[in-house]
C-alpha cells in the first residue's frame, strides 16, 4: 500500500487500501433480482383509485417524495440572509441543465421585486444615440438569441482554501448553475445606440437595493454577453433577476448583473466596490490580482459524495460536472486512488463551450475506501490544478476562483467525507 495523508481539518488518517486497481470498470451489468421482490405482487393504493385530475397546482411542484431536494445555505456564512447565498444540491440533480427552483442564490441586497411594466434598460455614456427601452421594446427587437451557460459565483469552494471544509458538494461546488438563457447580444444594443470609438468599457449597474455596478471591457461585451428575460424556458425568477439579467459567458458570476436597469459606455473601468475591495485576490506577497474574470475548467464528482454515499457494493455509477470559463471541455479524468491513476470518464450529451457537461464512470465497488477525483480539461489544453498546485501559486489568502481537484474519501461502510490528500 503507497502512503496517503489524508485531511480534514484536524481530523488526519491514512487511506487504507486505496491503493491502484481495487476498482474494476463495470462490465455488462448482470444484476439478476436474487429472490423474487414481494412489492411487484402487491397492488397499491396509488393503483385502485383515481388520482387528482388536471391544475391541482396551476405551476407544477415536484413530487412530495422529493422534499429533501432543495436548495440550502450555510447559517454561519454571513449576517443577514439579505447578502447571502444558497446552494443548488449538486448531488441530487442529472444531466446539465440546472431546474430553475434549485439554482443557486446570491444576492447583496435582498431580492429586488420589480413589475416589468415599469422596468427600464438604459444605454448611455460614450454613444451617438443615448437610448432607454422598455421590456416591452427588447423582446420586440431583431437577432434574439438561444444559449446554454455555467454560472459560477467566483467565491464557489472559496471556503475550502484552507483545507477541507464543508461535508457535501451542494456546499463546496454549489455556487454555480447551467441554465438556457434567451435574450439579446449586447451587439445589438450597441450597434443601435452608436458605440464612440472612444468606448472601450461597459458599465453594467442593477436596479437592486445594492446597485451591483461592475466594469466589463467592450471587447468581451461585443464578443458574447447577452441580456436575458428568460431562463430554461420561461421567465426569469425573481432571484435570478427578473425581468432582465446580463450574462457575461465564462465569467465570474458577479459580472452577471441582475435585474439590470443601465448600461453606460466608458474609456475606463470604473474601479466599483465589487472589483477593488471584493472580487479581487488576494496573493500570499499582500499584494491582490486585479480582474480574475475567467472561471477557470473545474470539475466535481456529484456522486458518491457526502449528502450520497454508497449504499450498496457492486454495480455503482460515478456522476459528475465539468465546465470551463474558456472554452469547451475536452475531457475529464476520475481517480479512485487519490490521483495516482486516472481513467477517462464517458461524457454524455451536449458538448457546449462554457456550459456543464455531464460525465459517468461505471464501476464495481467491493467495499474498500476510495479517494475519488476527477480533473477537467478543456481544448485550450488546460488541465483542473490540485489543490496544493494551486496553493503554490496564489497561497492561501484567497476566497475566489479556487478551482482545485476535489477529494472524496469513501469508506468501507459506504460513509462519504469530504478531504485533502497531499
Ligand atoms: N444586481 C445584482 N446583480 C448580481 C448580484 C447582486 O447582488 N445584485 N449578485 C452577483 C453575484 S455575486 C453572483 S454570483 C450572481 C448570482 O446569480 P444567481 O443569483 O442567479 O445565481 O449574480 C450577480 N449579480
Ligand atoms: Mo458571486
Amino acid at each position: 500500500m503507497t502512503e496517503h495523508s489524508v485531511h480534514r481539518r484536524a481530523f488526519l488518517a491514512a487511506a487504507a487500501g486505496a491503493g491502484a486497481g481495487l476498482v474494476t470498470p463495470a462490465r455488462a451489468q448482470t444484476t439478476p433480482a436474487a429472490k423474487p421482490d414481494p412489492l411487484i405482487t402487491l397492488v397499491q393504493p396509488w393503483n385502485q383509485q383515481l388520482g387528482d385530475g388536471v391544475v391541482t397546482a396551476p405551476y407544477g411542484v415536484p413530487s412530495k417524495f422529493e422534499k429533501n431536494v432543495v436548495r440550502r445555505d450555510v447559517e454561519w456564512l454571513t449576517v443577514r440572509k439579505e447578502s447571502s447565498v444558497s446552494f443548488t444540491p449538486l448531488h441530487e440533480l442529472d444531466g446539465v441543465i440546472t431546474p430553475n427552483g434549485l439554482c443557486f442564490e446570491r444576492h447583496h441586497g435582498g431580492v429586488a421585486e420589480i413589475e416589468p411594466s415599469k422596468h427600464r434598460l438604459m444605454i448611455h455614456g460614450l454613444v451617438d444615440t443615448p437610448l432607454v427601452f422598455t421590456m416591452d421594446e427588447l423582446k420586440r427587437m431583431p437577432g434574439r438569441v438561444n444559449r446554454a451557460y455555467f454560472l459560477e459565483c467566483a467565491a464557489n469552494s472559496g471556503m475550502e482554501w484552507k483545507g477541507a471544509q464543508l461535508n457535501g458538494c451542494q456546499f463546496t461546488h454549489g455556487m454555480v448553475h447551467n441554465v438556457w438563457y434567451v435574450g439579446l447580444p449586447l451587439k445589438a444594443l450597441f450597434d443601435r445606440a452608436g458605440v464612440k470609438p472612444a468606448g472601450k468599457w461597459v458599465l453594467a449597474e442593477g436596479a437592486d437595493a445594492a446597485g451591483m455596478t461592475r466594469s466589463i471591457p467592450m471587447e468581451k461585451a461585443l464578443n458574447d454577453c447577452m441580456i436575458a428575460w428568460n431562463m430554461n424556458g420561461e421567465a426569469l425568477r425573481p432571484e435570478n433577476g427578473y425581468p432582465l439579467r446580463l450574462v457575461v459567458p465564462g465569467w465570474e458570476g458577479n459580472m452577471w448583473i441582475k435585474w439590470l436597469r443601465r448600461l453606460e459606455i466608458g474609456d475606463k473601468p470604473w474601479e466599483q466596490r465589487e472589483e477593488t475591495s471584493k472580487y479581487t485576490d488576494l496573493m500570499a506577497n499582500g499584494k491582490a490580482r486585479h480582474f480574475t474574470w475567467v472561471m477557470d475548467a473545474k470539475s466535481i464528482v456529484t456522486n458518491p459524495s457526502p449528502q450520497a454515499p454508497l449504499r450498496q457494493k457492486g454495480p455503482q455509477v460515478l456522476s459528475g460536472l465539468a465546465w470551463s470559463g474558456r472554452g469547451s471541455v475536452k475531457r475529464v479524468d476520475v481517480s479512485f486512488d487519490g490521483g495516482r491513476n486516472w481513467v477517462a470518464a464517458r461524457i454524455d450529451g451536449p458538448v457546449m463551450p462554457l456550459s456543464f457537461v455531464r460525465f459517468y464512470v461505471d464501476f464495481d465497488w467491493d467495499g474498500r475506501e476510495l479517494l475519488i477525483q476527477s480533473r477537467a480539461m478543456d481544448d485550450t489544453g488546460y488541465v483542473q490544478p490540485t489543490k496544493d498546485e494551486l496553493r503554490a501559486v496564489r497561497g492561501v489568502n484567497s476566497i475566489y476562483h479556487n478551482n482545485g481537484i476535489q477529494t472524496w474519501l469513501v469508506r468501507g461502510d459506504g460513509e462519504t467525507e469530504n478531504v485533502e490528500v497531499s
